[in-house]
């Protein structure tokens, strides 16, 4: 049997190509990013003339460079807001929208993260605009610059969520996980390779700083410098494709540990006062915000959904050690 698992972790490899054509055809094309600059653009006229002071960012998966073709935008209205009231301005904001033959425009005042949804006929891009969503600014960039270091980071995430839309485990309202703890636990994962694929850039010199309220963002982002950082590691993405779903159902210590891209390395739930039950936090699986580090993203998971990712992590692993052909049973839908 150990004979059998060695010959198959070597021969992973041949499924490279494949893996590469998966991701390859998941990636926008050029023409979509120019068409979502032109709907920022027409957002920035729109907002611009009722709010000089504003700005628009764009975050999430539009920006950090993980998003797929045709996905949503996601855009941060960025202003003082003194004493005006945020729903207010979010209904005030939908109503400026609606008069400029954007469609479907509808202000959600009341949910977690308070924001207006619409649809651009023009451009046929449906986007959500927050306000002073900051820190997801900041997050977005941070997860931006890591994908620049290696590109078997943004290959990587990009079969990896493929594999969670496909399997019905990237649904935080069900208990499974957001492609933002993805994209961490994918770093995370690179960080702790040897030789590492990933630096910490937070463990570095500081080149870039921001504080957002209380919390200070700073790490090193000229990482135009880390180009080389990984070569010294030669493994493929189908190995670490196989490498990723091995760790996550059979390497994390489920029980004890926090993994936290902000010190490259992982924690003790026990430092971070994570062990027992608070509120609906449960911190069955442990993910440490970079920036927000009381913040664990993992508190969406509950008893039960811990075991279908267990179990889908484990199914992965498998299928990419025997399966004949994983780039396709890998991904078949739940
Ligand atoms: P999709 O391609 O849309 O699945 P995404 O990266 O856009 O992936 P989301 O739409 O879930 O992810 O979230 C949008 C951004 O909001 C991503 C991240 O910058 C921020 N964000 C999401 N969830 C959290 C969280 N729990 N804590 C802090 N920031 C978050
Ligand atoms: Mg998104």
């Amino acid at each position: 049997n150990q004979k059998r698992l060695t010959a198959c972790r070597s021969d992973i490899s041949r499924h490279n190509a494949q893996f590469l054509a998966l991701f390859e055809s998941l990636i926008p094309a050029n023409e979509e990013k120019v068409k979502q600059k032109q709907l920022l653009t027409l957002l920035e006229k729109l907002v611009g003339k009722q709010w000089p002071e504003s700005r628009l960012y764009l975050y999430g998966s539009c920006a950090n460079s993980f998003g797929f073709s045709k996905s949503d935008i996601d855009v941060c209205l960025a202003m003082d807001l003194q004493d005006v009231d945020k729903s207010e301005l979010l209904l005030k904001l939908a109503d400026i929208l609606q008069s400029d033959n954007l469609q479907n425009v509808q202000a959600l005042t009341r949910a977690r993260v308070p924001i207006v949804k619409l649809m651009d006929p023009v451009t046929g891009i449906s986007c959500d605009i927050c306000v002073n969503n900051v820190l997801a600014v900041e997050n977005t960039k941070l997860l931006r610059d890591y994908a620049e270091i290696d590109v078997r980071l943004r290959q990587l995430v990009f079969i990896v969520k493929h594999w969670a839309k496909s399997r019905g485990v990237n649904q935080t309202y069900q208990g499974t996980l957001s492609s933002y703890a993805y994209v961490l636990m994918c770093i995370h994962f690179l960080q702790q390779r040897r030789p590492a694929i990933l630096p910490c850039l937070q463990g570095m010199e500081v080149t870039y700083f921001e504080t957002v309220g209380n919390i200070e963002c700073s790490y090193f982002d000229r990482v135009e410098k880390l180009r080389n950082f990984g070569s010294r590691n030669g493994e493929s993405i189908a190995q670490l494709v196989w490498a990723f779903f091995q760790y996550w159902a059979y390497c994390h210590d489920y029980a004890n540990d926090v993994i936290s891209v902000r010190t490259g390395s992982t924690l003790s739930k026990r430092a971070k006062d994570w062990t027992r039950r608070v509120g609906n936090d449960r911190h069955l699986i442990c993910i440490e915000d970079p920036f927000e580090v009381s913040h664990d993203l993992g508190r969406v998971v509950d008893k039960f959904s811990i075991r279908v990712l267990r179990e889908e992590f484990e199914r992965a692993a498998e299928i990419m050690l025997y399966d004949p052909n994983p780039c396709v049973t890998l991904f078949e839908p739940y």
